[in-house]
């Protein structure tokens, strides 16, 4: 058994002040940092859109951040313009030891399609690398830390659990957007998937 732990999109667009806060956003990164202590291996997970992204709601005419719109690959929600590539709003969070990083993992660069989980893009079948990259270690349990526990945290846990590995999630150092119920099923489907929580 090898351990890893997951840190997802810890960076500034998604913390206090951002362009998509997270409530509390900012408070998980001194725990983060103390657990990272424990673990052989560290990946880091940064949202990174190009400009005019498909899920910003600005790229849609007569639709504004948090509706939702039907993309080839089903329901997308729409989002105010975050993480866009080189901007300081993608950058990790300052205090966040990105030093201890094995490796960091960009996801939703494609423009067409978003990519909450760290395996997947929305449309399910794009891989990311990572399980690869996992599996070519040896890494068999994963522990997910981050922002945002409805989205990318969940969907990185139900993709990873499903794939086979041993999934926890800390929900201690999570923070959730929590957008009409989102938390609620999100915490129902990393139930089902299998996901334990610590
Ligand atoms: C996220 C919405 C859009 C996340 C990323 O990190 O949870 N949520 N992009
Ligand atoms: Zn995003």
């Amino acid at each position: 058994m090898t351990r890893a732990l997951i840190v997802i999109d810890v960076q500034y667009d998604f913390c206090p002040g951002g362009a998509l806060a997270v409530p509390g956003g900012d408070e998980i990164v001194g725990g983060i940092n103390r657990l990272m202590v424990d673990f052989p291996a560290v990946i880091l997970t940064q949202d990174w859109h190009p400009a005019g992204h498909s899920s910003f709601g600005s790229s849609h005419q007569g639709k504004v951040p948090y509706e939702t719109v039907e993309m080839p690959y089903g329901t997308q929600v729409l989002w105010p313009d975050h993480c866009i590539q080189g901007t300081s709003g993608a950058d990790f969070h300052v205090d966040l030891n990105t030093s201890r990083a094995d490796m960091i993992i960009r996801k939703g660069y494609n423009p067409a399609i978003d990519s909450y989980s760290a395996f997947f893009e929305n449309d399910k079948t794009t891989p990311t690398g990572l399980e690869g990259y996992l599996r070519s270690r040896g890494i068999t349990d994963l522990t997910m830390v981050g922002l945002a526990t409805d989205f990318c945290v969940n969907f990185s846990a139900v993709d990873a659990a499903r794939l086979g590995f041993s999934v926890t999630v800390n929900r201690d150092l999570c923070r959730a957007i929590d957008l009409n119920g989102s938390l609620g099923s999100a915490m129902d489907g990393m139930t089902d998937a299998g996901v334990q929580f610590g």
